[in-house]
């Protein structure tokens, strides 16, 4: 991608931020070989929602949730951060004060090297007792020997399902990191989930750029969309700052 490629106003707006804000989704991790959430190989395909990443769900068929888990832990650690990732991590270095808020849970934002990451949705690094609180490695998914904890609990992911409240301590620098951002970035997500999909509309001072082939329920709120994927507009708009 050249200049031309993107808005002046936009390359313009990113040279001169202060803050820059950056909401990502499971199209970042794309290009990484892992499905995102809704797309035609998209993981809920196969399951429904409510039966999976919800509270419910869990309590009804633990085994069936932590085999759906087991399953992207082991497509996780077999994938690496793909150019879209290592962007960010290079764009923190270009700004003077740059938040990620991902609602990806597999860590590729970190492991690509940004530093300031806010797991607006948890993360799958380990496990949690419901009822003791102990926390287990999940660096190859959880032996379902051990989803029934000694304690009479359950060992659950330490991800944010349906119905639960996004922690708070990272929603409230998520909320104050988008509300002053001069730009925001929105990439690689549907804008379907919320509260997250708000926070790229709570600013209306920023100047607000979309890197998504695909439109969505946000596009129209955009001062400009890039219908491109995040490992090839990520690493250009990096480089263009570069000049
Ligand atoms: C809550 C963790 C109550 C688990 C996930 C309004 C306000 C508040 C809540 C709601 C509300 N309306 C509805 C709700 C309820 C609900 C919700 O949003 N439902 C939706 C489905 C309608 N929200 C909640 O329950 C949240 N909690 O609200 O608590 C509350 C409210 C207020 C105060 C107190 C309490 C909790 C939601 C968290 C759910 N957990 N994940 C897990 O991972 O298993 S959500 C899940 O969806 C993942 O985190 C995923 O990342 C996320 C969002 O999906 P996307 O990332 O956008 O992925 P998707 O596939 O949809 O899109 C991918 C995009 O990438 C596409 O656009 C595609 O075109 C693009 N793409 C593809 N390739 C590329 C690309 N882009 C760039 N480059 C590419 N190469």
């Amino acid at each position: 991608m050249t200049q031309k490629s993107f808005s002046s106003v936009f390359l313009a707006s990113l040279k001169s931020a202060r803050f820059v804000f950056v909401l990502t989704g499971a199209g970042m991790s794309a290009e990484s070989g892992l499905p995102t959430f809704r797309g035609v190989d998209g993981y809920w395909q196969n399951h429904r929602v409510q039966d999976l990443a919800s509270p419910q769900g869990f309590a009804r068929d633990p085994l069936t949730v932590w085999r759906w888990y087991n399953e992207r832990i082991r497509a996780y650690s077999g994938a690496q951060p793909n150019a879209g990732h290592y962007a960010p991590a290079q764009l923190e270095a270009l700004v003077p004060d740059m938040t990620i808020a991902t609602q990806t849970v597999d860590s590729l934002h970190a492991r690509a090297g940004s530093k300031n990451v806010l797991e607006l949705h948890g993360h799958l690094r380990e496990a949690r007792c419901t009822g003791c609180g102990v926390t287990l490695p999940l660096a190859n998914g959880l032996d379902e020997s051990l989803i029934d904890h000694s304690c009479g609990e359950r060992f659950r992911p330490q991800v944010v399902w349906f119905g639960e409240s996004l922690p708070q301590d990272v929603w409230s620098r998520a909320e104050s990191a988008a509300a002053r951002a001069d730009v925001i970035l929105v990439v690689g997500t549907s804008a379907q989930v919320y509260p997250a999909a708000a926070l790229a509309l709570q600013n209306d001072r920023a100047f607000i750029a979309e890197i998504n082939p695909d439109a969505t329920g946000l596009s129209d709120r955009c001062d400009c969309v890039i219908r491109e994927g995040a490992a090839v507009a990520l690493p250009a708009i990096v480089e263009l700052l570069r000049l």
